[in-house]
């Protein structure tokens, strides 16, 4: 196969793209996102990264942007893996030239460990992945806002997009599916730093692509403590609709966009001082539990 603009051979099939106009395409889908953002070559991004393909993939994407850029890694105390990953970043960060900042969730007085040991104990009802998933969101924000930080650059592409409006609407949560979008400006004053998503509008296809092309080394394991994953388990069933309806993750996203904004009622937490939706946020409350526990 050949690509449809200059005729050499094709990397990308879905688009009919060579290396070089396939990784134009790419781009191009990153600037869509990064045009939203007024005066981006003043600002400062945090780019939160996990060692996977789609963070770096969105870090190389990225150093072809003018704005100041700094990386975040969390090690999340996960045996093996969080170590292997943080690794993997420190090599990405030297290559490319990036400051990374390293911050151990232990720091915090707890690991994902630790919330796994009391999940099986029957201390926690939630998920390991919903904490953990708390705890990067929590600590991103924080970081980004104590460093003086104007966005939080998260890696979430269009699949992951498409199976958080599918989880959205299965469960009725529409209020969650609505606030489904590229970049949220956050609120100073309830110390909640902007959010970016560069990566909305690619696919994890091409993601993937992009990195294996760019020679991007990431980390190839998964977490011990993916399995039960609800979005994991999203993403399968979407791939499975999709095979018969090409378009139903497109047009749910589409769907779920056009729906009136909902904006969580926010406050601020009595102990941290971060946004809450109740007295004492949710990273307290776990942080709490576990030392009480530990
Ligand atoms: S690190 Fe954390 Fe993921 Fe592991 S425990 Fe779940 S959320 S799967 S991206
Ligand atoms: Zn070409
Ligand atoms: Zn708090």
């Amino acid at each position: 196969m050949r690509c449809r603009i200059c005729g050499k051979k094709a990397v990308y099939a879905d688009q009919r793209l060579c290396k070089e106009h396939f990784i134009e395409f790419v781009k191009r889908k990153v600037e869509k996102v990064l045009k939203k953002v007024m005066n981006l070559e003043e600002k400062r991004i945090l780019l939160a990264v996990s060692g996977g393909k789609d963070s770096l993939t969105m870090a190389h994407l990225l150093k072809g942007f003018d704005s100041e850029k700094e990386l975040l890694y969390i090690n999340l105390g996960i045996p093996d893996y969080s170590d292997e990953a943080e690794k993997i970043v420190r090599k990405f960060a030297k290559e490319h030239e990036y400051k990374l900042n390293v911050v151990k969730l232990s720091d915090y007085g707890f690991t994902i460990k630790d919330v796994y040991e009391a999940w099986k104990k029957g201390l926690i009802r939630e998920k390991v992945c919903s904490i953990c998933g708390l705890a990067k969101r929590y600590i991103f924000n924080s970081f980004a806002f104590e460093h003086g930080f104007d966005f939080v650059a998260t890696a979430h592409n269009k699949t992951d997009a498409k199976a958080f409006a599918f989880l959205g609407i299965a469960s009725g949560n529409f209020e969650y599916a609505s606030r489904l979008a590229p970049i949220n400006p956050g609120k100073k004053e309830l110390r909640l730093v902007g959010r970016i998503k560069p990566l909305f509008y690619v696919t994890e296809k091409e993601s993937m692509l992009y990195a294996l092309l760019n020679r991007i080394k990431f980390l190839e394991a998964t977490c011990p403590y993916a399995g039960g994953a609800s979005q994991l388990r999203a993403k399968q069933l979407l791939a499975k609709i999709e095979e018969e309806f090409p378009n139903f993750g497109n047009n749910l996203l589409k769907l779920v966009r056009k729906l009136p904004k909902k904006e969580q009622e926010l406050r601020t937490c009595e102990i941290c001082g971060y946004p809450s939706t109740r007295r004492i946020c949710k990273f307290c409350r776990v942080r709490e539990l576990l030392n009480r526990h530990a």
